[in-house]
């Protein structure tokens, strides 16, 4: 199953590409999309309500400042929705965190840090491999790697 990139805006792709670069590197077929839930809310819901349809399994949100695109595409399809607040100029992305991570009952976001494009792409690998195993193997090896990086990095005094 693929996984959606949606941004907000073309200013949040320097954010995001780090989402992009995390599925490429595990071979998880993804595509990047504009889609903005106040400038053109025709194509978000049209995205949203065929998304299932048209073979993406999760749904990574990135948005800033006033951040409601998770939970407008949320509230039209089941698949999961994994919203990354963007740092926003006005309030370094607590605006764009509470928007996402205070959805109210009913229709949930799962919330990354802000800026979180990495662990948006790494969740939705989790959730992706729980019917691949190829794909969980290879997430038990990204792990096994990252702490032989941990080990090897300790400074000797
Ligand atoms: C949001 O407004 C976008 O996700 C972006 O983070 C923010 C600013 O957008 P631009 O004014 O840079 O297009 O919708």
């Amino acid at each position: 199953m693929k996984v959606a990139i949606i941004m907000g805006s073309t200013s949040d792709w320097g954010t995001m590409s780090a989402a992009a670069e995390t599925l490429k590197e595990f071979g998880v077929e993804n595509s990047v999309h504009v889609i903005s839930a106040h400038r053109t809310p025709d194509l978000a819901a049209d995205f949203a309500k065929n998304a299932k349809a048209n073979g993406y399994g999760v749904i990574i949100a990135a948005a800033g400042g006033a951040a409601h695109l998770g939970g407008v595409l949320a509230s039209m399809t089941t698949l999961p929705i994994i919203g990354v607040p963007i740092k926003s100029k006005a309030l370094g992305g607590m605006d764009s965190l509470l928007s996402i991570v205070q959805m109210p009952s009913g229709i949930p976001v799962a919330t990354m840090a802000i800026d979180g494009a990495k662990n948006a792409a790494l969740y939705a690998i989790h959730i992706l491999a729980l019917n691949d195993e190829a794909l969980s193997a290879k997430l038990d090896e990204f792990r096994r790697k990252q702490t032989q990086k941990v080990l090897d990095a300790t400074i000797e005094s």
